[in-house]
């Protein structure tokens, strides 16, 4: 039998994380024959409900799940993780600016970078959810430099699976039949929803849909503000489609993509695509023995490039939104 993963989820007591503790401890973020121990991380005013979550996890009987440590203490809770799925952090609330709620988050990306450094396992794949994702990814990035820069991504994955879920409604195709959509840059509304080179069977997307002014409008503007769409219908955010995304995520990265097929992750820009280098950029990647690979030599036409500029840009003064609440 295989040795059991420890994996870390932070924010456990929350939406997503009730929705994806039992995901992991199914197998669906590591497999069905993977045994894991589940580190769960929250702030002391959640942790009597933290550990309600604890108490189902034990009433679920899980066959792989072979240890639980419920935790409000941040070192326990990063030691000795291979795994580490950072959901928990500070959400904007009316009335918040900007800079006071990325200085909150700033705050606790930056300690939980430095338990994580310090404490993890060697060779820990880290996964930032919490928004702002890219920039809190980058901020963990810059406060771990011990942990190989390859290791630190953030989602961008549920924008991926909310792109390809449009355009099989749109064909009226399976969802597992689309493949190849990219999400660029920030998981924010500036994010770039792009089929240009996405297809299904063997035919190209935009050849099938044949309706340019939706695919560069309709369509875009659909991905870009389902968050929004989903608070408005269920007035809570999205947190299955989280989790099950974040849960794909790990997995493709661990397992690897299948041959031909690219997704969309959140990773530190080499200067790819002529995006700035040294931000937490969402490109097309495969994965292979546990490391990504930015998939290279795409063409991006002039309306491509724009949008992939724009978002840069947005990720840009969110850096130096960030730096400016270290100083
Ligand atoms: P919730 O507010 O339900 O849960 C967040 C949890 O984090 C709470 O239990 C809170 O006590 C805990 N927390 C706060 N500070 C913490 C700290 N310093 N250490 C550990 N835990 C801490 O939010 P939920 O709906 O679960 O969303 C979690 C995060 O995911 C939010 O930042 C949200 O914006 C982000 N999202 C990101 C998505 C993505 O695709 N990247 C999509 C879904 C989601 O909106």
């Amino acid at each position: 039998a295989k040795d059991p993963v420890r994996v870390l989820v932070t924010g456990a007591a929350g939406q997503i994380g009730y929705a994806l503790v039992p995901m992991i401890a199914r197998g669906i973020m590591l497999g069905a024959d993977q045994p894991v121990i589940l580190h769960m991380l929250d702030i002391p005013p959640a942790a009597e409900a933290l550990n309600g979550v604890k108490m189902e996890l034990v009433d679920a009987a899980f066959p792989l799940l072979k240890g639980v440590v419920a935790t409000t203490d941040a070192v326990e809770a990063c030691t000795g993780v291979n795994v580490a799925v950072m959901v928990g952090g500070f959400p904007r609330k009316e009335g918040m600016e900007r800079k006071d709620v990325m200085s909150k988050n700033v705050s606790i990306y930056k300690s939980q970078a430095s338990a994580l450094e310090k404490h993890a396992a060697a060779n820990c794949k880290v996964l930032v959810v919490a928004n702002p994702a890219n920039t809190n990814a980058l901020i963990l990035k810059e406060f771990a430099p011990s942990i190989p820069e390859k290791n630190i991504t953030c989602l961008t994955r549920l924008d991926h699976n909310r792109a390809l879920g449009q355009i099989s409604e749109k064909l009226g195709v399976q969802v597992s039949e689309v493949k190849n959509v990219i999400i660029w840059g920030n998981h924010s509304s500036t994010q770039y929803p792009d089929v240009t080179h996405a297809t299904v069977g063997d035919k190209s997307v935009p050849e099938l849909i044949k309706d340019d002014e939706w695919l560069k409008s309709g369509f875009i503007s659909t991905v870009q503000q389902r968050g929004a769409a989903i608070i408005k219908a269920r007035k809570l955010s999205s947190a299955l489609s989280a989790a099950s995304s974040a849960c794909d995520h790990i997995r493709d990265w661990v397992c690897g993509t299948p041959e031909g097929t690219w997704v969309s992750m959140g990773v530190y820009s080499d200067g790819s695509y002529n995006v700035p280098a040294g931000l937490i950029y969402s490109f097309p990647v495969t994965c292979r023995n546990g490391e990504w690979t930015i998939v290279q030599g795409l063409s991006i036409d002039e309306f491509s490039r724009k949008k992939l500029d724009l978002t840069a840009e947005e990720l840009t003064e969110e850096k130096a939104l960030a730096y400016s609440c270290l100083s």
